[in-house]
């Protein structure tokens, strides 16, 4: 099994760089693990404490549980994937199976922060993207997709997405392999991606 791991900020357009990748595989090839499916439940907590907590931090992920489902993937085993909901912030009752593929994708903003599952990957990439690009983005999609207004979204860009970004997230470019600008646009990095996903499948 191959296993990819796409780091970058929110809004960088990690989501569709693993679209874009996937889409040239049939899917009984790859499986796709983000790591928003593990933020801890919340559900201890009243909605609006919930909303207060810093999930742009590495302690807000369930590391241990993803690197116990990646591990499982690998030796050929199943797994359930839990199911977060950035409305409750909460882990739902239902559970997401991911069967074990020729090539596993984990995505997510904090995925390079941890060392096991780094060492777990065989190749690291972090989508760049400037920071005004970001914000337009994630404003535009957590008003529409995760239930929240301009004035929440921006209070909570100020207080921890930005400085847990340039904490935690960006200086894990450093342990990237490939470092990919404009995310989603790129067609040239995403199809040079996409071949020596091939060719590594080709030679297994
Ligand atoms: P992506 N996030 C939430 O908004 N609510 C939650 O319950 C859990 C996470 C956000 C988080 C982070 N912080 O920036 C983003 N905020 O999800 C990461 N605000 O997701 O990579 O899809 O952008
Ligand atoms: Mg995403």
């Amino acid at each position: 099994m191959l296993i990819i791991g796409i780091a970058g900020g929110t809004g960088s357009g990690k989501t569709t760089v693993v679209k874009k990748i996937s889409e040239q595989f049939s899917r009984n090839e790859v499986a796709v693990l983000s790591h928003d499916s593990y933020y801890y439940d919340n559900s201890h907590l009243a909605l609006e404490e919930r909303r207060q907590k810093n999930f742009d931090h590495p302690d807000s992920i369930e590391f241990e549980l993803m690197i116990e489902h990646v591990k499982k993937l690998k030796a050929g085993q199943a797994i359930n994937e839990p199911v977060y909901s950035f409305i409750t912030c909460t882990r739902q009752e239902e559970t997401n199976p991911v069967e074990p593929k020729h090539v596993l994708i984990i995505e997510g903003i904090l995925c390079l922060t941890n060392k096991v599952l780094r060492d777990l990957m065989d190749i690291k990439v972090y989508v760049d993207c400037d920071s005004d690009v970001r914000l337009a983005r994630v404003i535009q999609r957590d008003m529409e997709e995760r239930g929240r207004d301009v004035e929440q979204i921006l209070t909570r860009y100020h207080q921890t997405v930005r400085p847990s970004h340039l904490q935690f997230i960006e200086p894990t470019k450093r342990y990237a392999d490939i470092i990919v600008p404009q995310g989603g646009k790129n067609k040239i990095a995403i199809q040079i991606l996409t071949n020596h996903i091939l060719q590594t499948l080709k030679n297994q």
